[in-house]
């Protein structure tokens, strides 16, 4: 008689249509379930019904204790619902991709780039996207071109409201172009009527408005207003397109925090670009991390000027608290810094002028560009001194890209005193 069926070589998957899924065991209705430790935050795999003590394989915490029945799972150890498993997992998962980026971060170099408002940081980070960058993209240049418009209105209606305030009279056929100009609105997409170019042309060429230019110091203009207010017809042009020159003078305020990575000869670089003004401060400290060396940016010319955040206090005062403050930080207490004493094309025109004693009443060496620029580099040398760190400067006119590329090679000797220091590691 031939068996019906062979029954030493079973056919699985006919043998699975036969049967239906058993559990393992059948009462009580028990299962499997993940138990997360109170202590060291592991999960565990615990048998709902085990019937001895259950403890964490890392920490040996008990993590369950044998009821008769059920058993117990000890308080604050938490039982991992399928909902609570998945979103666990999606946290490990993000918490990896963290350290992936944090593991990267810490093996390329960073530069944090500090300094009061207004004294170049943004500048020397523009700078950098020439220098290891492809510069400006069409985008860039649009922006750029909305905003020096813009920046070519207000600062035509600030000189006008400087005459006023300074009694310094205009030519009276001025009087009510003045007035109107007043009156315009900021501009959206950097499209400025022929006329109101026009208005700003017949205001620049007034004496009154040159006479308050030169004691812009009582006041706050932007450096660079008599730049674009010399070349007003070529702005206003329908075909203007800002060059380099343009962008590297165009003044936009930081708000927050901008990053730019670039790379040279195959090494990974960050270069941390903050707001400097007094409100901007406090976003400063979630940047103090892993860098590798700072730049310090000070605008020397400012040492007769006015913070623009708060009236009577000197902005070359203001810059050197702020160093001192910031180097003595115990982020930085051991790292080398670059001081940029920037904007030095004005201050040496400046000082020629008005005697440093303005800032510092014990500078001695009168209206002369070397004793000056060596007593300012002194008294910060002297705030930031230690033997644990270098510090390192150079005198810069940061809208000059020959004087940034200097500044790299001193960048360079910081950073590669900073990897030695750590034994060869960043
Ligand atoms: N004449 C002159 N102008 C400079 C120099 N460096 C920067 N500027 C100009 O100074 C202005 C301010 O420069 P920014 O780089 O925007 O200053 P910042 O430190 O980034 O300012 P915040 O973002 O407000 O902190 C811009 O109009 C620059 O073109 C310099 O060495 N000489
Ligand atoms: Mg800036």
């Amino acid at each position: 008689m031939s068996a019906e069926r062979d029954l030493l070589n079973i056919d699985l998957e006919d043998e699975d249509k036969k049967h239906k899924m058993k559990r393992i065991v059948p009462t009580p209705n028990s299962y499997f379930l993940d138990v997360q430790c109170s202590r060291c935050s592991m999960i565990s795999i615990v048998f709902s019904h085990s019937q001895t003590i259950f403890k964490c394989p890392k920490c040996q915490t008990v993590l369950a204790r044998p009821s008769g029945g059920k058993a117990t799972i000890s308080p604050k150890c938490n039982k991992k619902t399928k909902k609570k498993k998945k979103k666990l997992e999606r946290d490990r998962e993000i918490n990896d991709e963290l350290d992936r980026e944090k593991e990267e971060m810490e093996q390329e170099i960073k530069l944090l780039v500090l300094g009061t408002g207004d004294s170049g940081k943004t500048t020397f980070i523009k700078q950098i996207q020439i220098l290891y960058k492809e510069g400006f993209t069409e985008n860039d240049k649009k922006l750029y071109r909305n905003v020096i418009r813009n920046n070519l209105l207000s600062h035509a209606k600030i000189l006008v409201n400087a005459c006023r305030n300074l009694d310094i009279p205009m030519e009276s056929s001025n009087e009510e172009i003045a007035e109107e100009i007043i009156e315009i609105p900021e501009v959206k997409n950097g499209k400025i009527e022929v006329e109101q170019y026009e208005m700003i042309q017949a205001l620049w060429s007034d004496s009154a408005l040159k006479h308050a230019y030169e004691r812009r110091s009582e006041f706050q203009l932007p450096d660079t207003a008599d730049y674009y207010l010399d070349d007003v017809e070529r702005i206003m042009d329908d075909e203007f397109t800002p060059n380099t020159r343009d962008i590297l003078n165009c003044r936009i305020p930081t708000s927050g925090v901008r990053l730019l990575n670039f790379n040279i000869d195959g090494i990974p670089w960050r270069v941390v670009d903050v707001g400097g003004q007094r409100s901007e401060r406090r976003k400063w400290i979630h940047q103090f991390d892993n860098v590798t060396t700072l730049i310090y940016v000070v605008a020397v010319s400012e040492y007769n000027q006015k913070l623009y955040e708060k009236d009577g206090i000197n902005r070359l005062d203001e810059s050197l608290v702020l160093f001192t403050k910031t180097i003595n930080n115990k982020f930085f207490k051991k790292k080398n810094c670059v001081i940029l004493f920037n904007k030095y094309d004005l201050f040496s025109e400046k000082i020629k002028i008005q005697d440093l004693k303005v800032c510092f009443p014990k500078y001695k060496g009168g209206k002369n560009v070397e004793k000056a620029s060596k007593y300012i580099k002194n008294v910060f040398y002297k705030a930031g001194k230690n033997r644990k760190r270098r510090l390192y400067h150079q005198f810069t006119v940061g809208t000059q890209t020959s004087d940034i590329e200097k500044v790299f090679e001193i960048v360079d000797k910081a950073v590669a005193n900073e990897i030695k220091k750590l034994g060869g590691r960043l």
